[in-house]
């Protein structure tokens, strides 16, 4: 029998005594204002039902309730709220249920907390993520996960904001019990009619007593306050989260609820908020390009590698991870013992942390083969070329994979910023050539820049996002140019820190800058730890095609003559005395750079950190114009994932381009001219930019779907 309801993303079945309520709103059942309502009236029509003597809740496919629609904040809020809600389900007269299949994720657990009874199947994922979107729980997590989970390990799930697998969800008292097969329904309706069996009655979360421990519970909130103070770096919710767990000490329940909320919808009006939110659902749109709607990826059951050094070897450790079998060339069978060595360095370390057995390490290593004999790729579905960064190198490879690969083959480049369409023409299947970038260390850098040539076949681009999903990365389509999306980026903002030092800032004032505004560590900082000697070589090759009018700052250059190159060799802008890890300031660089601004007859000026950061951010918004125009990025976002995943920017602020959004392009554009007014050649307006600013748009406007 089916209850009327108006509803068509809550629906509502009699099963014998118990209510069916099913949460319906795929494609992950997030809480949207029409899931609030159904759910609030369904719960109301239940309890008011003298034939209902309990009521089960349950989502409808393979999830409970992902959360709250994201998509909803920052909109004007509808009734009911959703603390709303979960309190009219924990008031309820009579036994509710949750049966938890899938996700069950903030606002959805919050759910299952205001029921009286949770049942999870095996395949159950319970968290409370909030804290990576900007915000905290605020439907009452933060006052019922303490209460039955006790304070520590709830203040660890949401200050994590880590998923949760059904067992732990157990052992924390956060589900009462686990059941076995995928069928939500079958297993609530079971424990519920148990339950009505054995005549149990309501069970309030708000009377559960894992706080009983006051002691252990202050003494917990303690520690997480001290260390989210060392941690969150800037964050606004983490503390948020704190105080409210404090609140379940000193207040009533009822006024814990009250200070929960008042505490999210401050989160929610944060500037935080919208960037971390945008950066999930932009993470999320990068995959979605025209190549991936197209075409079907080819089949893709074996990857061949040519070169064993840095970048190969992680690239064979992600493919190796990614399941697949890896076949690596190398000239000789000193460089392939080599490659071997690097790939197995990577597993030995997991061995030696006890985060894999040798047995599996033996396992991994099966699937892959080392050979000096490009004949060894003859029956690979795609090859990732990573030899040294040489044009004709890199051609010589191609004409041999050209020989050798069978038809259908995917011929891949990791290069950083040469001509791919250059490399495709010096084989005769060009429609199969497509650029990989890997970032290094491969095998742990999340982001891959997918690089379309002119002459690739849709169904090659469908592969290599296909190749990056399975190897976890989140890919960014880009254009070719040099550089691509984010070294082309880089090389520009990186030439207007350094016009900054030459202008006055130490590059130890502008590291940390960089550092305040959220990045983990500066461009000088990057610099050492990369090896100076990369960038030396990249400037020597663009010596001659560099404008002669350009404005050229010859710091670097001095302090790689001297052969300090880094870390790696023990100086480079900072001094890192044996073998430290954290650089010292260096005088002799500060030395070198005051040499610099003499020759050129430039008397240093005083730069505040906020100085430093429009100058360091409007370099980089106005190339990211650039680049979007010309279509290196597919939309602005793309270059927001580049630098989230590529760079270290910070997740918070959601991208460069979202930052632009967010201080207001007008604002932007304004600071460029002020610094043209210096360097007008450097501080050229984007064309973009300025069409935006006439049309009184954003980026966010570009951001729309592919087609
Ligand atoms: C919250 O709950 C606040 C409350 O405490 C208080 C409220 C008062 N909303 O990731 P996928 C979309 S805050 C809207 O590709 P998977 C997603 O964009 C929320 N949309 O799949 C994608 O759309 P499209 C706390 C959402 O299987 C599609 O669903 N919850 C939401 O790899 C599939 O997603 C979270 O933070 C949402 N909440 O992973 C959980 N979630 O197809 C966030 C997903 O158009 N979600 N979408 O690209 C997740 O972690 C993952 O999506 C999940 C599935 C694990 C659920």
């Amino acid at each position: 029998m089916t209850t009327p309801s108006t509803s068509t993303v809550v629906r509502s079945a009699r099963q014998g005594d118990v209510l069916c309520i099913t949460i319906d709103n795929p494609p992950v059942n997030a809480i949207s204002s029409a899931v609030r309502r159904g759910l609030k009236e369904a719960v109301e029509a239940a309890d008011a039902d003298a034939a209902v003597k309990a009521i089960l809740i349950v989502g409808e496919g393979a999830n409970f309730v992902a959360g709250a629609d994201i998509r909803e904040f920052g909109q004007a809020p509808q009734p009911p709220s959703l603390p709303e809600v979960c309190n009219r389900i924990e008031d309820c007269s009579k036994p509710v249920v949750a049966a938890i299949r899938g996700a069950a994720l903030g606002g959805g657990l919050e759910i299952a907390l205001g029921a009286h009874y949770r049942v999870a199947l095996h395949d159950a994922k319970l968290g409370l993520p909030e804290v990576q979107l900007g915000l905290m729980p605020g439907a009452g997590g933060t006052v019922r996960a303490p209460r039955l989970a006790g304070a520590q390990a709830a203040l660890e799930l949401m200050l994590s904001g880590l998923h949760i697998k059904a067992k732990e969800a157990l052992s924390l008292k956060l589900v009462g019990r686990l059941a076995e097969g995928e069928d939500a329904l079958a297993a609530g309706l079971a424990y519920a009619n148990e339950l009505l069996a054995q005549g149990a009655g309501v069970r309030r979360t708000r009377d559960a007593q894992g706080l009983a421990d006051r002691a252990a519970a202050q003494a917990a909130i303690d520690a997480a306050r001290a260390d989210t103070a060392k941690k969150s770096r800037g964050l606004f919710s983490p503390i948020k989260i704190v105080e409210a767990v404090q609140n379940n000490l000193d207040k009533p329940f009822e006024e814990a609820v009250k200070l929960e909320r008042e505490a999210f919808l401050a989160c929610i009006d944060s500037p935080q908020r919208a960037g971390l939110i945008h950066a999930f659902f932009a993470e999320r749109e990068v995959a979605k390009v025209p190549e991936a709607k197209a075409a079907q990826p080819r089949a893709l059951n074996s990857v061949g590698i040519v070169g064993g050094g840095t970048m190969g070897a992680g690239i064979a450790v992600s493919a190796l991870d990614a399941g697949l079998p890896v076949v690596m060339v190398e000239r000789d069978q000193v460089s392939i013992d080599r490659g071997r060595a690097n790939v197995e360095k990577v597993y030995d370390g997991l061995v030696a942390k006890g985060r894999m057995t040798a047995e599996a390490k033996a396992a991994v290593m099966a699937r892959y083969t080392g050979s000096t004999d490009y004949a060894a790729f003859a029956d690979v579905d795609l090859v990732i070329e990573a030899v040294f960064e040489d044009l004709e190198v890199k051609k010589a490879v191609f004409k041999e994979l050209d020989r050798v690969c069978k038809a259908g083959a995917v011929l891949a480049t990791n290069t950083s910023y040469l001509d791919i369409d250059a490399i495709a023409a010096s084989t005769s299947r060009a429609q199969d050539v497509v650029g990989l970038h890997f970032f290094s260390p491969a095998n742990i850098m999340k982001l891959l820049e997918i690089v379309v040539p002119a002459k690739v076949s849709a169904d090659v681009v469908a592969t290599a996002f296909a190749l990056a999903k399975r190897m976890k990365k989140v890919p960014v389509r880009a254009g070719v140019c040099d550089g691509f999306i984010g070294n082309r980026i880089l090389a520009v903002y990186k030439q207007a820190a350094d016009y900054i030092m030459e202008d006055g800032a130490s590059p130890y004032e502008i590291d940390e800058a960089v550092r305040g505004f959220g990045y983990p560590m500066g461009p000088f900082q990057v610099t050492d730890l990369a090896g100076g000697d990369i960038g030396w070589a990249t400037r020597k090759r663009r010596a001659a095609t560099r404008d002669p009018k350009a404005r050229y700052v010859e710091v670097a250059d001095r302090v790689c003559e001297r052969g300090w190159f880094g870390q790696k060799t023990g100086r480079g802008f900072y001094l890192y005395p044996q073998g430290a890890r954290v650089g010292q300031s260096d005088p002799e660089v500060l030395a070198i750079v005051d040499a610099e601004r003499q020759k050129k007859g430039i008397v240093p000026r005083k730069f505040t950190a906020e100085e430093i950061m429009r100058r360091y951010m409007a370099a980089m918004v106005n190339e990211g114009a650039k680049v979007v125009a010309e279509g290196i990025a597919l939309r602005p976002l793309d270059v927001d994932v580049t630098f989230l995943y590529g760079y270290g920017f910070p997740r918070h602020r959601g991208g460069p381009m979202k930052y632009a959004d967010t201080v207001g392009l007008a604002k932007i554009l304004e600071d460029i001219r002020t610094f043209a007014q210096e360097d007008p050649l450097f501080w050229k307006p984007a064309p973009l930019l300025e069409k935006l600013v006439a049309e009184g748009k954003d980026f966010s406007s570009l951001n729309q779907p592919q087609g």
